[in-house]
C-alpha cells in the first residue's frame, strides 16, 4: 500500500532516515504525490551548504567524504552524502562498494547516505540529483556533500551545481594533474592533494598552485591547496575549517540568485519532458506506426519526431521548418 507523501514529508522534517529514504525513493520513481511533496518541501530549504567533490578515480573521495562527514557531524552538524557512482548497469559497479566503504559513517548519528547510478536517470542525472539534495536539505542537513568521478558531461554539472566544488587529486607521476579534466579545474574552488602519506604530495601541490597562479592572474584570490591524507588524518582539520568556513557563511544568509533559478526550472522542465515524452509514446501505439512507415520508406525520423510531438503539443508551432 502507499502510505501518504505528507506523513512521510512530516517524519522526514523531524529527523526520521527512514522516512527520507522513502521520500527520497518517492520522488525519484515519480510515485503519485511527488511533485506536490517537492512544491511543499521548496520554501522550507536553502540553508543546506552543497558541497560537490569530483576527481580521477580512486583518487579517494569516498575514504575523504567519509573523514569530513564524520569530523562535521561531531561538531554537531547534519551531514547528507550523494554518492552519484559511475558504475555501468552491466556490472552493478561499486555501489554497494561505496556503501561498504563508508559504512563506519552510517551507524553515526546525523550523516544520511544516498547512493544514486548515473545510467538510467530519465531525463538527466542533474536534475535527479538535485531532487535529492532539496529533499535532504528539507530533511534538515547542514551539510550535503555530492561525490562524483570528474569524468563525464552529467557528472561535472552534477558538481556544478553546488556552492561550492572541490577537486581531489593524488600525487602519482602526475597522473594526478594530468587526470584533471578541462571544465572541471575551472569550477573548482577548492583543490585535495590526498594521499600525503605516499610522499610526492608537496610536488603535486605546488604543481596545481602554479597552474592555478597562472589561470587566475588578475583575479582576487585563488583556490586554496590543501594537502591531506584521508588515510591516516593529516591535513584534515585544515581542510574542515575552510568547509566550516563556507557553511557558516551560507548559514549567515542563504542567497537565491536569479540564474540559479532559471537553471533550476530549466532543469526540471527538461526532466519533466522527457519522462513525459517517454511515457506518451509507450501508452500510444503512435511510434509502431512511424516506424512501420520509415521502414516502408514513406517517412524519416525528423518528421516522426514532430508527428508524435504535435500529438501533445497541438498548438505548438513546430519550429526549424523552412520559412
Ligand atoms: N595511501 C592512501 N590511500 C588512500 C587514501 N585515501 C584513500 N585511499 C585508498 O585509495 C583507494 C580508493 O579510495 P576511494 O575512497 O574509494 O576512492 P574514490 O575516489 O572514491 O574512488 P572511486 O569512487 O572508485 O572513483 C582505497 O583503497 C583507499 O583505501 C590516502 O589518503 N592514502
Ligand atoms: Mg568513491
Amino acid at each position: 500500500m502507499e502510505e501518504m507523501p505528507r506523513q512521510l514529508i512530516d517524519a522526514a522534517r523531524q529527523g526520521s532516515e527512514r522516512a527520507l529514504a522513502r521520500l527520497i525513493s518517492h520522488v525519484e520513481d515519480r510515485r503519485p504525490g511527488w511533485k506536490d511533496a517537492m512544491k511543499a518541501m521548496y520554501p522550507h530549504t536553502g540553508r543546506a551548504c552543497v558541497i560537490g567533490i569530483t576527481g580521477s578515480p580512486g583518487a579517494g573521495k569516498s575514504t575523504l567524504v567519509s573523514e569530513i562527514a564524520l569530523r562535521l557531524a561531531t561538531s554537531g552538524l547534519t551531514i547528507g552524502i550523494v554518492a552519484v557512482d559511475p558504475s555501468s548497469p552491466f556490472s552493478g559497479g561499486a555501489l554497494l562498494g561505496d556503501r561498504v566503504r563508508m559504512r563506519g559513517i552510517s551507524a553515526a548519528s546525523g550523516v544520511f547516505i544516498r547512493s544514486m547510478a548515473t545510467r538510467g536517470v530519465l531525463g538527466g542525472l542533474c536534475q535527479a540529483a538535485k531532487d535529492v539534495v532539496r529533499i535532504m536539505d528539507f530533511a534538515r542537513k547542514d551539510v550535503i556533500l555530492i561525490e562524483t568521478v570528474g569524468v563525464g558531461q552529467d557528472e561535472i554539472e552534477v558538481v556544478g551545481a553546488a556552492d561550492h566544488v572541490m577537486l581531489v587529486t593524488f600525487p602519482g607521476g602526475g597522473d594526478g594533474i594530468q587526470a584533471i579534466k578541462a571544465g572541471v579545474m575551472e569550477i573548482a574552488d577548492l583543490f585535495v592533494v590526498n594521499k600525503a602519506d605516499r610522499g610526492g604530495a608537496d610536488e603535486t601541490a605546488s604543481e596545481i598552485a602554479a597552474m592555478l597562479e597562472l589561470s587566475s592572474e588578475g583575479q582576487a584570490g585563488k583556490p586554496p591547496v590543501f594537502t591531506v591524507s584521508a588515510l591516516n588524518g593529516d591535513g584534515l582539520t585544515d581542510l574542515t575549517a575552510a568547509l566550516r568556513g563556507y557553511i557558516n557563511r551560507k548559514k549567515a544568509g542563504p542567497v537565491l540568485e536569479q540564474a540559479h533559478v532559471r537553471r533550476e526550472i530549466l532543469g526540471i522542465l527538461e526532466r519533466e519532458v522527457t519522462c513525459l515524452i517517454r511515457e506518451r509514446v509507450a501508452s500510444n501505439g503512435n511510434m509502431e506506426a512511424c516506424i512501420a512507415r520509415i521502414m516502408a520508406g514513406t517517412s524519416d525520423p525528423y518528421t516522426a519526431a514532430d508527428e508524435i510531438i504535435a500529438l501533445f503539443a497541438p498548438a505548438s508551432r513546430i519550429k526549424g521548418g523552412m520559412p
